[in-house]
């Protein structure tokens, strides 16, 4: 099976998909040995590896690029974060095609204006298009795939937005009929129930997608069990983990005056080597070096 049709045949099984978000090939590699169904090439996580807001500020190319890579290192699907598209419904016909040729099996794009603000920051700004505008680009970006087994997500951020339940359903909707693999719903509130009353009440076809990283009290047992869920994303994790290791040993090091007492506590240079490919390399080593 291809990583599309992995990605496919899980949105299709009816089984809940898991995707661990990932801003570089490292990360994505320990989420496929953590054992997570799938990458989330996060706009969030890069923008903050890049140390600038999620806002649209790194250029379409980073973002791509970066993807590539951590396709190219991993033998599970990426779900690429496209933001709003990058543009308007012409921009998506050409971005489409270069996330698939980059190896993602999947894009989300999201109904705000461009330039976009991060959706879990208090008081963004947080516009919308136009339910047309976002169906031309939806149905663009489904007629801009070579592939039929690539996944096109729409992500309704109308209640991101403050619009209330009506009408994240009335664009959830509108992007099924455009062509919509399926539909990421996302909630920024601090408890489960408005993403609950929206899964329950859901009446489309479509899988939907949920990010619980607002509202972490929601397991995986008690998503799958709502039986309309394909897949959930956790949406900045590794970033977060990254931040808190760093600055604990960075903290202990000043601390101690030397790397002494942290050595032990890390993983070893080993680790890392195995964890760069080293076993491949010297496999092509003791084949063609002659
Ligand atoms: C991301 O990880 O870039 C996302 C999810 O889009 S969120 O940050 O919650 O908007
Ligand atoms: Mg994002």
């Amino acid at each position: 099976m291809t990583k599309n049709q992995t990605l496919r045949a899980a949105l299709d099984s009816g089984n809940l998909f898991t995707a661990m978000a990932a801003h570089n090939p490292l990360v994505a590699r320990l989420a496929e040995q953590a054992g997570f169904g799938g990458i989330w090439g996060s706009g969030f996580e890069l923008s903050a590896s890049y140390a600038v807001p999620d806002a649209n500020i790194l250029s379409m190319g980073t973002h791509l690029e970066m993807m590539r890579a951590i396709a190219a290192s991993v033998s599970i699907p990426l779900i690429a974060d496209i933001d709003t598209g990058f543009g308007n419904a012409v921009n998506v016909s050409y971005v489409v095609p270069q996330y698939e040729a980059a190896g993602a099996s999947a894009i989300v794009m999201e109904d705000k204006t461009f330039p976009k603000d991060t959706s879990l920051r208090a008081d963004g700004r947080q516009e919308l298009v136009r339910i047309e505008e976002f169906q031309g680009k939806v149905a663009a970006a489904v007629a801009a795939r070579r592939d039929k087994d690539f996944v096109v997500i729409a992500r309704v951020e109308a209640l991101i937005a403050g619009l209330g339940q009506e009408e994240a359903t009335r664009r959830a909707l509108a992007y099924e009929e455009a062509g919509a693999d399926a539909i990421l719903i996302h909630s920024k509130q601090k408890t489960p129930e408005e993403i609950l009353a929206f899964v329950q009440e859901w009446p489309g076809q479509v899988p939907l997608v949920l990010v619980p990283t607002a509202y972490p009290q929601l397991t995986e047992v008690d998503i799958a069990a709502l039986g309309k869920v394909g897949v959930v994303i956790y949406g900045n994790h590794a970033i977060r983990a990254a931040v808190g290791a760093v600055r604990k040993v960075f903290a202990q090091i000043r601390a101690d005056g030397g790397i002494g007492n942290v050595d032990a506590t890390l993983p070893t240079v080993k680790e890392i080597i195995a964890l760069q490919g080293d076993e491949h390399m010297r496999a092509i080593e003791a084949r063609y070096l002659k």
